[in-house]
């Protein structure tokens, strides 16, 4: 069985070892819970559209954008958040994707505060964990986007990256462009064959 002290090793190992950029994973998906997985897949689902590739092993990492998943929670490990959080950068990552749920969803907030400078992009799990992802102080930084948004925060991590790199920047405007189209051709759709070949069948 993996324990806290065995990730926090793995982080401070992959720390030290000073991998070449192309190694490192760019995007690191982090979550309080493994209940929070089907929100947060959201944020998989938005950068392996961009054309990301999830790093699994960092003894063989794939080439390319890339980025890492984890469950680490706030109150339950922290040490694991600290450990995370505190490598980050010597690990590679550019930016960190933070999802929590439940009132007191710290995880986002925590790690923005960790891992600084480097941007996070804090993700609310539930509406009632709005208030503690975006409420930082002056001077605490954090990017987030509304309940559930995950998708949203895969675009901005990418965002982050496309600044410096304007071949991902094509990338997020084709996607936006594809998006465009799947709004015209419904709305062509729904204008040539009325309202009844469209709405969900009524019971
Ligand atoms: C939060 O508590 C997690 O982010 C999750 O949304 C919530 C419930 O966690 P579990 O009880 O499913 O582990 O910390």
């Amino acid at each position: 069985m993996t324990t806290v002290s065995d990730l926090i090793d793995l982080f401070e190992t992959e720390a030290a070892a000073d991998h070449p950029p192309d190694e490192t994973p760019d995007v690191g998906v982090i979550m309080g819970s493994d209940s929070d997985l089907d929100v947060m897949a959201g944020a998989h689902d938005a950068l392996t559209d961009l054309g990301f590739t999830e790093l699994t092993d960092y003894d063989d990492p794939p080439t390319g954008y890339t980025f890492e998943s984890w469950v680490v929670s706030a109150h339950r490990t922290p040490t694991l958040m600290d450990a995370y959080a505190r490598t980050a950068a010597a690990r590679g990552l550019d930016v960190i994707i933070a999802g929590a749920g439940g009132k007191s969803a710290d995880l986002p907030n925590m790690t923005a505060s960790l891992a600084y400078p480097i941007p996070v992009v804090g993700v609310p799990v539930q509406e009632k964990s709005v208030p503690s992802v975006i409420g930082m102080p002056t001077g605490a930084p954090i990017t987030a986007v509304d309940a559930g948004k995950s998708y949203n925060a895969g675009l901005a991590a990418a965002q982050f990256l496309a600044t410096d790199d304007p071949t991902l920047a094509d990338r997020l405007r084709d996607l936006q462009a594809a998006r465009q189209e799947g709004v015209a051709d419904v709305s062509a759709r729904l204008h040539s064959q009325g309202t009844d070949s469209l709405r969900s069948p009524q019971n």
